[in-house]
């Protein structure tokens, strides 16, 4: 059913219509068209030129998803953590375990032990993938891991030392376990995310949830693999593949259009510089901060940018005027390079906004869209089924009108809107809640962004109270995010109500860095908030009270924090000491209040 905008009860649909939400499990689907571009390069490191063909790739996860049932004995159902770069390799034992029914969890390589072991032990990991380089931290953490069946090293031999098997040795192996039937609606990944509220917690999602966001991505109105299906593009990508951007967003859907994804281990600009020019992407995916790099730094000239003909960037705020320097930075014109924005979270798996690659427009001979509040089905007239896109039967209405109008061409064509995140993607429903009365809000009005969608999270592991605070009884996603739409329902975001810090797209925790700072005996009392930064988006900082008579400096406090938690999450927008934390009458921090006055300093 097509279903045009509610004005009435101010709910959103998506312009686009639905998607049909199917039966295939994330690898079958990923790799449903393998076949078409079996020879050609899936994923490449564009540091060491290390690639495999779609074809080898295809035979990686098979082979990995049955040693690690057949040779590891690891379980259906078993979590397995991943402390990995972008590398090839991690398409193949992602996929492998997944297709083995196991469920992941991946972790930033970049953490510290201890931010592992809160993750690996949170969700019962029973198997870590890791490289040479992150292995100590991988045989830390798995001490503290029950009924641990052992670690893979990717890049090693063999498996000499008992309890890590060579994933190379892995693959080579001649195991013939059964692999299991997989229910489509069982959890298959689990990302870590802090959500509106309190620690990092784990987002369960399905094999439907991050298929059906797929399709949803690949809707071929929104973007342009109509027909053009692994033809040519080249991806290049700096997003994690262990964050859900990364992962679903570029890794698994550039993988289903058979595209050519070259990716980096580790961001450097003389990497990505040589990328561009060795490589000659077509698509770049990338955060906010990388725009800003490749709009303003001095080593970028618009000669390594000729081969570019689309821009994907989300994850968070994108900086004012950032794509007009960017197109200034390369000369080229809104029809010569698009850019676009993304925006979703880790619970929603995560794509639900998105400015459309083609623009909708107004087309000869088609007598337009809907009018408000009316549906529309197209019925066969041999099976009396409903049709899909493309398909003739006869035109069912349904709406309260008693004027003849149901269909016009719109007077004004939507079109992409700089500092918009879109629209919404297919089977996607959004309101705006006002953050005072809690109603639904029309046009040009700010409030909470609410979402539904099949995309959207079963619930956060082992966490109920922390689930129905972020999804309600109805099936809505309480983003956190303050965003309005305008007239043609294109999204802005604003603001955010929740908690979040976004440290160059990086999530950041304010309770994480709160209770590292409150394990010090001088500390009576922190709140941490994010200060608006020009290249990060935002840095953590901290206001701290401390006990009566006790001292520590601002560097002691920066230091431990640094010492605990990894790079991102140090505290660059400093330490202020204050004499007590504004808190309202329940307690809460009122981090607003912080805000501004960190801002000031
Ligand atoms: N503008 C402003 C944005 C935006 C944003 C996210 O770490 P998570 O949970 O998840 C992500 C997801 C990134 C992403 C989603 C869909 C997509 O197409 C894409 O590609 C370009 C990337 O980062 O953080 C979720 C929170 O991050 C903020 C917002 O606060 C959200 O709740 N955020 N995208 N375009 N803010």
């Amino acid at each position: 059913t097509q279903t045009a905008p509610d004005f009435d009860n101010k709910i959103l649909n998506s312009p686009w219509g639905e998607i049909k939400v199917g039966n295939e499990t994330l690898t079958e689907y990923v790799f449903s068209d393998y076949e078409l571009w079996d020879d050609k390069p899936s994923v490449t490191c564009g540091v060491s030129g290390r690639s495999y063909p779609y074809g080898m790739l295809r035979m990686m996860v098979e082979k990995c998803a049955m040693a690690l049932l057949g040779h590891m004995r690891l379980s259906p159902g078993d979590r397995i953590g991943l402390i990995l770069p972008n590398i090839p390799e991690f398409a193949a034992l992602i996929h492998g375990a997944i297709r083995a029914g196991l469920v992941v969890t991946f972790a930033n390589p970049l953490y510290t032990a201890e931010e592992v072991r809160r993750q690996f032990t949170d969700c019962g990991v029973k198997a870590i993938g890791t490289i040479e380089m992150f292995m100590p931290v991988a045989l830390e953490v798995s001490k503290s891991l029950k009924d641990y069946k052992g670690t893979i090293w990717v890049g090693g031999e063999d498996d000499k030392v008992k309890g890590i098997f060579g994933f190379r040795s892995l693959l080579m192996a001649d195991h013939t376990a059964e692999l299991p039937q997989l229910n489509c609606d069982d959890v298959c990944l689990i990302p870590y995310s802090s959500g509106t509220t309190g620690m990092p917690k784990g987002v369960m999602l399905t094999h439907t949830n991050l298929v059906s966001n797929l399709k949803q991505a690949r809707c071929p109105k929104i973007m342009k693999y109509e027909g053009e299906k692994g033809h040519g593009d080249v991806i290049l990508t700096v997003p994690p593949f262990f964050h859900i951007y990364g992962f679903n967003a570029v890794l698994n859907y550039n993988l289903s259009l058979g595209y050519h994804i070259v990716s980096i281990p580790r961001f450097t600009p003389e990497d990505y510089i040589k990328c561009l020019v060795e490589q000659q992407p077509t698509t770049l995916f990338v955060v906010p901060s990388l725009l800003t790099f490749l709009a303003t730094h001095p080593l970028v000239k618009k000669e390594h940018l000729q081969s570019v003909q689309t821009i994907m960037v989300g994850a968070a705020p994108t900086t004012d005027g950032m794509l007009e320097k960017f197109l200034l930075k390369c000369e080229k014109t809104k029809d010569e390079i698009k850019l676009l924005q993304g925006y979703g979270m880790t619970e929603s798996s995560p794509v639900t906004l998105m400015t459309p690659y083609k623009y909708p427009y107004n087309k000869v001979g088609s007598v337009g869209q809907l009018v408000p509040s009316t549906q529309a089905r197209i019925v066969s007239l041999t099976t009396g089924e409903n049709l899909h896109t493309h398909n003739s039967g006869e035109l069912y209405l349904k709406g309260p009108q008693s004027s003849p109008v149901t269909l016009m061409t719109p007077y004004k064509y939507p079109y992409n809107k700089v500092g918009s995140v879109g629209q919404l993607v297919p089977s996607t429903q959004a309101r705006i809640v006002s953050l005072t009365t809690g109603e639904n809000l029309h046009t040009h009005n700010s409030g909470e962004l609410y979402l539904k969608g099949p995309q959207v999270m079963k619930g956060y592991w082992n966490n109920e109270a922390a689930t129905r605070e972020t999804v309600d009884s109805e099936g809505w996603l309480h983003t956190g995010d303050v965003a309005y739409y305008d007239e043609d329902h294109y999204f802005y975001i604003v603001d955010r109500t929740k908690e979040l810090i976004k440290v160059k797209g990086n999530q950041v925790s304010p309770t994480e860095i709160e209770s590292v700072i409150m394990e010090q005996p001088e500390v009576a009392d922190v709140a941490v908030v994010g200060i608006p930064d020009a290249l990060a988006g935002e840095l953590p900082k901290a206001f701290v009270v401390l006990k009566v008579n006790h001292k520590l400096t601002e560097k002691q406090i920066y230091d431990v924090v640094a010492q605990k938690l990894t790079k991102y999450k140090r505290l660059e927008g400093g330490v202020t000491f204050l004499q007590s934390i504004p808190r309202n009458a329940a307690g809460k921090i009122l981090r607003n209040e912080l805000k501004v006055l960190g801002s000031k300093k």
